[in-house]
């Protein structure tokens, strides 16, 4: 039988693999070797056949004319944008001569590994990889940059990343989607919503932004950010008061219900109101339907939780389908995220086993700060499957510190990315479509397979492949570090702590492309909290030193500057990922400042305007969209759009490098800016 690339014409198998929750099961179409169309595979049981627009437009991208076609060194300065072709040999040589030296006169830890998950296959994004680097005993990440603010939040109370499973929310009578872009973000969500929609139930949106989603709810409640803590409070409170919850369940399968009941009291609703911006009317409204509806299930996002406060809103907002037993009910309760059912085995994947001592960790959220602060000095720099220069915060730090000309900086990417730009030596990679890989949704339950359907574009290369070259290379034999594709993705399925995964195999994949975990529900059952139950109080937190029952705390920086500035994800993009690619671009338009229309009155500002925005960190321009999407004091822009000296539309360089309250997590939406027109 020939493989999928020797076969030039047919329709293959594939999966999504961005980093969005939906992990769609793809069929790609081959003409003459070159994939014409993609679409959504009709098989899959969430996909359905139905996928986004950015993906449908995929072709676009992995064709891109611009897409590298072999490895670079810099001839200009950095960030000046002129490289000129070397060959594999010379690329690999040249790192790992410079890493030698680096290793025999500062020491290992002066290496760090940047990433994140440009694609999810995860023997590329933490398998040899996470294997070279323990066995060179280079710096550490910590992946705090998505979600691990809220995961940890989500973990003090429900003890894992353990939801309900998203097909069953057709069942459901109330959703509450909140702090999400699903219309954008994940899109199978609206589809199973809709199904639960003519079986009548209502749509709520919580979001402090009107977008689509909040378009297509049947109730849109407009929050200001970083309150929503305090909202869920004030439900509990009149859950309490009005004897809304299950008692029941509160006995059987929570700890600390006594002392939460007392400690909502001072989050009367007309406090909650004045934090929130939600009308008293509208607290109790909200409350009544929640505490009346079952099955009721909330949908919590990320935007919650990209602030100071994130991770206590999300443990906050987690409580709430145990006050009302939600969980007891099919198609009731939440999800936060759900990768705890389809957990690999890590350690054989990533072979912690292969660091010999413990070496420093860096949190990827504090990139400008370990360029330029941190001593013993950062010398090189290994950025794979992300791009830093765009996506991280405080932009212009971390610019600044990819300038040092003393650090050397290595780029694998399939684009000449903004961060491209800073290396030193730029590699081209193979998209995932050319890869052999596993993946495994963080929202759904299924895990799905890639094998390679087309060829590797010009002389890219996958994650996996240049590891192993640089690891012989370096002269390390472990044979960890030549193992092969399916050798990884066997060792990593086999995860004898996971009984969810039984049953998953490497051959089982290859005949059925994807395959569900084994789940049932968390309840009736023990969770992995400390005392089995949801902990409405945590003494585990406790001891952490947080407040072990939910708590409001109000953003720092209150009323430093006028408004606060939310810069969140747009349709068309993924990240900064298609913002470089014309079509998807084209689709988005432009970058937009939304605004409440009477701030932009008062600014002498009108749709359609040139706003100038910026803080002590930096300065963007976007075009002004004004209206009664956001309240007052409030801006949101979408997107990370392509960044290059004549735009000015960096979002990033305006967000703070502060940490989160947990996880190390990212505070993207909790900065301060101040906006003015732009007299040009
Ligand atoms: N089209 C598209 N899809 C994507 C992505 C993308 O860039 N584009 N990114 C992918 C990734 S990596 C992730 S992590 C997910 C993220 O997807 P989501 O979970 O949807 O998270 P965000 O888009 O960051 O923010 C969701 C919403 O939170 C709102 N928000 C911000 N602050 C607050 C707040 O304080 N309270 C409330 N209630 N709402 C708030 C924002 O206005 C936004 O509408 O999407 C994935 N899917
Ligand atoms: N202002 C603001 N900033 C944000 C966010 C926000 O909402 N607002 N969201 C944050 C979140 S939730 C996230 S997850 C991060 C995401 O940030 P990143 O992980 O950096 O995501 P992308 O921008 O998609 O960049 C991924 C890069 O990986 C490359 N890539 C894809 N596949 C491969 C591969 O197989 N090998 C290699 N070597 N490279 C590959 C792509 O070409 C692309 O350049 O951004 C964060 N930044
Ligand atoms: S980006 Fe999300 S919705 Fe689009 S195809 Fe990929 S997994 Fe599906
Ligand atoms: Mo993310």
């Amino acid at each position: 039988m020939p493989t999928m690339t020797e076969q030039l014409n047919g329709i293959f198998p594939s999966v999504c693999s961005l980093d969005c929750p939906d992990q769609c099961g793809l069929l790609l179409h081959k003409q003459d070797g070159k994939i014409v169309k993609i679409e959504g595979d009709p098989s899959h049981p969430v996909t359905q056949g139905a996928i986004c627009n950015k993906v449908r437009n995929m072709t676009a991208r992995i064709y891109d004319p611009k897409r590298l076609q072999y490895p670079l060194k810099r001839i200009g300065r950095k960030g000046e944008n002129k490289f000129e072709r070397i060959t594999w040999d010379e690329a690999i040589d040249t790192i790992t001569s410079k890493w030698k030296k680096l290793i025999d006169e500062v020491g290992s830890e002066s290496i760090m590994p940047y990433s994140f998950y440009g694609n999810m296959g995860r023997i590329g994004t933490e398998g040899m990889d996470r294997r070279f680097f323990n066995r060179m005993g280079a710096s550490r990440l910590l992946y705090t940059i998505c979600q691990s603010a809220g995961t940890e939040g989500y973990n003090y109370t429900m003890g894992g990343s353990y939801g309900i499973d998203p097909e069953d929310t057709i069942h459901s009578k109330l959703i509450i989607m909140w702090g999400i872009n699903a219309v954008s973000t994940n899109m199978h969500q609206v589809v199973l919503a809709e199904k639960a929609r003519k079986n009548g139930a209502q749509i709520i949106v919580i979001d402090v932004h009107k977008n689509q989603t909040g378009r297509w709810a049947d109730w849109f409640i407009p929050i200001l950010p970083g309150t929503d803590a305090a909202l869920a409070l004030g439900i509990m409170h009149i859950l309490f008061a009005e004897k809304l919850v299950d008692e029941n369940f509160l006995q059987q399968y929570t700890v600390g219900h006594e002392e939460l009941r007392q400690h909502v009291r001072q989050y009367e609703p007309a406090v909650v109101a004045a934090i929130t911006g939600v009308p008293v009317q509208d607290i109790y409204r909200l409350a009544r339907m929640y505490g009346q509806t079952a099955p009721s299930f909330i949908r919590i996002g990320n935007g919650p939780q990209h602030h100071d406060n994130g991770g206590m809103c999300v443990r906050t907002i987690a409580c709430l389908p145990a006050l009302t037993g939600q969980w007891l009910h099919h198609g009731g309760g939440a999800i936060k995220g759900n990768s705890g059912y389809l957990e690999h085995n890590a350690a054989a994947l990533q072979r912690p086993d292969l660091l010999t001592k413990k070496t420093r960790q860096i949190n990827m959220n504090l990139l400008g700060n370990a360029l330029l602060e941190l001593d013993p000095p950062i010398r090189s720099l290994y950025i794979y499957n992300s791009n830093p220069a765009v996506v991280a915060p405080h932009a212009n730090k971390v610019r600044e510190g990819l300038l040092r000309e003393d650090l050397f900086t290595v780029v694998h990417d399939l684009f000449l990315t903004e961060t491209a730009m800073y290396a030193d030596i730029v590699l081209p990679a193979t998209s995932s479509f050319e890869n052999t890989d596993f993946y495994k949704s963080y929202w759904h339950h299924y895990v799905q397979i890639q094998q390679p359907v087309i060829a590797p574009y010009e002389e890219s290369k996958a994650n996996v492949d240049v590891f192993r070259l640089l690891a012989k290379a370096m002269g390390y034999e472990e044979q960890a570090l030549q193992e092969t594709d399916e050798a990884m993705i066997r060792q990593a399925l086999d995860n004898p702590k996971n009984p969810h995964l039984e049953g998953i195999t490497y051959e089982g994949l290859l005949t059925t492309q994807f395959a569900k975990a084994k789940t049932k529900p968390l309840f009736p059952g023990r969770l992995k909290t400390p005392s089995g139950k949801v902990e409405l109080y945590s003494a585990k937190m406790e001891k952490l030193g947080y407040p072990p029952l939910p708590t409001y705390t109000p953003l720092p920086e209150k009323g430093k500057l006028p408004f606060l500035f939310v810069p969140a994800p747009n349709h068309n993009f993924l990240n900064s990922t298609f913002s470089n690619n014309e079509k998807h671009a084209r689709m988005e338009k432009m970058p937009k400042l939304h605004m409440n229309a009477a701030d932009a009155a008062r600014l002498g500002l009108v749709h359609g305007d040139t706003a100038r925005v910026w803080n002590e960190r930096g300065e963007c321009e976007l075009v002004v969209s004004a209206g009664e999407d956001v309240l007052p004091g409030v801006v949101v822009s979408q997107g990370l759009w392509a960044d290059s000296p004549d735009s000015k539309a960096l979002v990033n360089a305006l967000t703070p490098d502060r940490v989160a309250d947990m996880g190390g997590g990212a505070t993207f939406f909790s900065g301060r800016v101040n906006v003015e027109k732009l007299i040009s």
